[in-house]
């Protein structure tokens, strides 16, 4: 597995949505503590040029603190800021372009990974090369509105299509109620955004959640 480790099985998402700029370094530091294996500035709305200057004022050194994790930082959508603040990695979804924009910008050493709601998807994600994807969203989220909810039968599907060359974290509406059955419906990997993010102890909800994965082969 090129790039993400294969240890990493909890991918969360510091989301403009759910935590004000003040909140954002403190919030981060737990999700770290907690045990993300891979850590998404996600901030829909903003222009590359705002997430810049949030990340100036407000996280100036997620970079290195995700360094001493271990954890890669990802940047949601803007491939410019992932270079600009030499983040690990940008995100696209399916309307933001192809793997090759993005490496034009950013080069080939970059985890660039994409959204996918099908098999198709999956599919056409592992062909163009790559590095991960996200499927879902598996349950209607408001964290991404306008979107249905796919399912969990799709997921041994997808997973069997991509095989073991990238990993596929499942993604939407997964929350610590719901954990057990996504997993005993064949996700390995989950994104948790809206669930940690308005806990009132972000770093247990974390640490509990990890627990939970990895109890579960
Ligand atoms: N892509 C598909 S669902 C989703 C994204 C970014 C949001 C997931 O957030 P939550 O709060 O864990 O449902
Ligand atoms: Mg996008």
């Amino acid at each position: 597995m090129k790039r993400m480790q294969q240890a990493t099985r909890l991918y969360g998402i510091l989301d403009t949505g759910y935590v004000a700029a003040e909140n954002m370094s403190r919030v981060a530091d737990a999700l770290l503590a907690g045990g993300v294996g891979v850590l998404q500035l996600r901030a829909k709305g903003m222009t590359a040029e705002q997430v810049l200057a949030l990340i100036e004022r407000h996280l100036p050194d997620l970079g290195t603190k995700c360094k001493e994790y271990g954890v890669p930082f990802i940047i949601n959508d803007f491939s410019e800021v992932a270079l600009a603040v030499s983040a690990d990695g940008v995100h696209i979804g399916q309307g933001d372009g192809t793997l090759a924009g993005v490496r034009a910008v950013v080069g080939d050493e970059m985890i660039v990974g994409r959204s996918t709601h099908s098999v198709e998807q999956a599919q056409d994600a592992l062909a163009e090369g790559f590095d991960y994807i996200g499927y879902g969203p598996l349950f209607p989220t408001p964290t991404k509105q306008g979107r249905p909810g796919i399912g969990l039968e799709g997921i041994r599907a997808v997973q069997k299509s991509v095989g073991k060359s990238i990993p596929v974290f499942c993604i939407g509406g997964i929350k610590p109620e719901n954990l057990q059955l996504v997993l005993a419906s064949g996700a390995y990997r989950v994104v948790i955004v809206s669930a940690l993010l308005q806990a009132e102890d972000v770093l247990q909800s974390t640490s509990k959640v990890v627990s939970t994965i990895q109890s579960f082969i």
